[in-house]
């Protein structure tokens, strides 16, 4: 029984707004329904951000001007990091995940084809702090690796606590390497988080059924839709489930009632312009070194200087 699952579910589903964390999203079934929601066609962002990281990869040796060891933040299948060692070279490779079955797997995979590489997986939730090995920490050039966007998935507050903390354990002289989606067109967000293949409704839904499973939850799947709405006040994507009708969750002896039309939030995917994020970035104490975007704007890299 996974009891820090188990208690922030209890936790979330008492709240007035019910909510659940997103990193709950990624157990192995949703960590492939993941993958397989880069691979749909309205889901830009995961090729957008590789169509610019080539570019970066270019011009990265250069404004680095050595050769780093890279700490990755939420690496998943891996795919991304391979490109990255593949074009920078690095004399380390850690990776963060909380996925530990999908991280040691990729851990194997690139522990095999990149043998002059000292790679490491450590399981870890990010959004709490996570101590970096020494193949990392000692490095004469430090640099965080956050593609994806995965930044955008904090809580209000959460991505500037997250950049100050690693400002602080990468130290002076570090980089931080973030991929960050840009604020567009609402249609297009709209499409992203509600694919037309319904990957992305599996995806969320999983988190309901990830609950039977892992903490013995008695719900009806039925009862609920997935839900993914613009909030541009906030300049985010908001998704959850909502209740198709009435309906009670019961977990742990517990029963949780929700009304028609009440949601379980689940994730938040901010949004940002190059100069919201610079702001962000400045206020955790980084400075923006360089920006990469695609000629439509939607996705930005930004290399940060500690
Ligand atoms: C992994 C957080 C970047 O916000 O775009 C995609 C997660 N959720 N579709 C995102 C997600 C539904 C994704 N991140």
């Amino acid at each position: 029984m996974n009891q820090q699952f188990l208690s922030e579910v209890l936790e979330g589903l008492a709240k007035p707004q019910k909510s659940l964390s997103a990193k709950w999203l990624y157990d192995e079934r949703g960590s492939e329904l993941f993958e397989a929601i880069t691979r749909t066609e309205d889901y830009y962002l995961t090729r957008t951000e590789a169509a610019v990281m080539e570019e970066v990869y270019q011009e990265l040796p250069e404004a680095l001007g050595g050769r780093p060891a890279v700490a990755e933040f939420g690496s998943g299948a891996g795919i991304k990091s391979q490109r990255l060692i593949e074009a920078l070279n690095p004399s380390a490779y850690v990776m963060i995940d909380v996925a530990e079955e999908f991280l040691r797997r990729s851990e194997d995979v690139l522990c095999e084809r990149f043998p002059h590489v000292d790679v490491q997986g450590v399981v870890g939730d990010f959004s709490g702090s996570v101590e970096l090995p020494a193949s990392f920490q000692t490095a004469e050039h430090r640099m965080g690796f956050f593609p994806g966007s995965t930044i955008g998935n904090f809580e209000s507050g959460g991505a500037q606590r997250f950049l100050e903390r690693s400002r602080e354990s990468f130290g002076p002289g570090s980089r931080f390497l973030i991929g960050a989606d840009l604020v567009k067109d609402e249609a297009v967000l709209l499409d992203a988080y509600d694919d037309s293949e319904g990957v992305t409704r599996q995806f969320t839904l999983n988190l309901l059924e990830r609950m039977k499973r892992e903490i013995g939850a008695e719900l009806d799947i039925a009862d609920f839709d997935a839900l993914s709405l613009w909030n541009p006040q906030d300049a985010r994507m908001e998704l959850g489930v909502a209740a198709l009708r009435d309906t009670v969750i019961t977990v742990d002896g517990r029963r949780f009632a929700l009304e028609a039309g009440e949601t379980i939030h689940t994730e938040n995917s901010h949004k940002y312009t190059p100069s919201s994020f610079e702001k962000l970035a400045e206020k955790a104490g980084w400075k923006l070194d360089r920006l990469w975007t695609d000629e439509k704007d939607w996705f930005g890299v930004f290399l940060l200087r500690a």
